[in-house]
């Protein structure tokens, strides 16, 4: 059975679960729920998102959502397709970056988000801008010293780099400074040139 993403293009959130999906090869629908117009929070879609967010993923009736879950679980279910290292050592810098993903870049980044993307210009609330604006940059310097001498975060893809890049396509629309960090500007057009980038 085709699997089903219920997902929405410009979700950052939603990104993540949609590269792990492209980059397992596997087949699957994508099904546009329309946040603006509240479909998220009808009773019927809270029956497979209690709290009426995407991404959600249908397995054939196996339901998960969290980004973050919904990439290991493709990591599980497609031990070949390459999203995550087979030995415990590496798999473990995975979990830890893909964590990172989802705590120290969606943290900031996810507030900023609703105020950017939901809130009309004059409405933003700028303490919640400034915050992430302050503290996003050593994040960043952490991710860039990582990155050092690397292709991708844990050294070959992996779901981390699908956890953390999302958000960070969108560092300089917020208004976040990035300068002189070089090893994440290449990762960043890495991540951009893959095919699954653009899915
Ligand atoms: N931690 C969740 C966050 C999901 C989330 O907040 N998704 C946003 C879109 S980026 C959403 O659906 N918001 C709809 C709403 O809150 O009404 C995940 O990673 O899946």
């Amino acid at each position: 059975m085709t699997m089903v993403l219920y997902d929405m293009a410009a979700s950052p959130n939603a990104k993540r679960a949609r590269l792990g999906l492209l980059e397992s090869g596997a087949e699957f629908e994508s099904r546009e729920v329309n946040l603006m117009a509240g479909e998220q929070k009808t009773d019927e879609y809270k029956k497979i998102h209690p709290l009426g967010r995407v991404p959600v993923l249908d397995d054939g009736g196996t339901i998960v959502w969290e980004s973050g879950a919904i990439l290991l679980y493709l990591a599980d279910k497609f031990p070949d397709a390459g999203l995550i290292p087979k030995d415990l050592a590496t798999r473990g810098q995975v979990y830890q970056w893909l964590t990172f993903g989802e705590t120290s870049i969606h943290g900031y980044m996810g507030p900023m988000g609703f105020q950017m993307f939901r809130r009309a210009p004059d409405k933003r609330d700028e303490a919640t801008l400034a915050r992430g604006r302050q503290r996003m940059p050593e994040v960043l310097a952490v991710l860039d010293r990582q990155l050092e001498g690397k292709d991708y975060i844990v050294g070959d893809f992996s779901i981390a780099d699908c956890a953390c890049a999302p958000w960070l396509e969108l560092t300089e629309f917020f208004g976040i400074e990035t300068p002189g960090l070089d090893n994440f500007e290449a990762w960043m057009k890495r991540m951009q040139a893959r095919p699954s980038w653009k899915g």
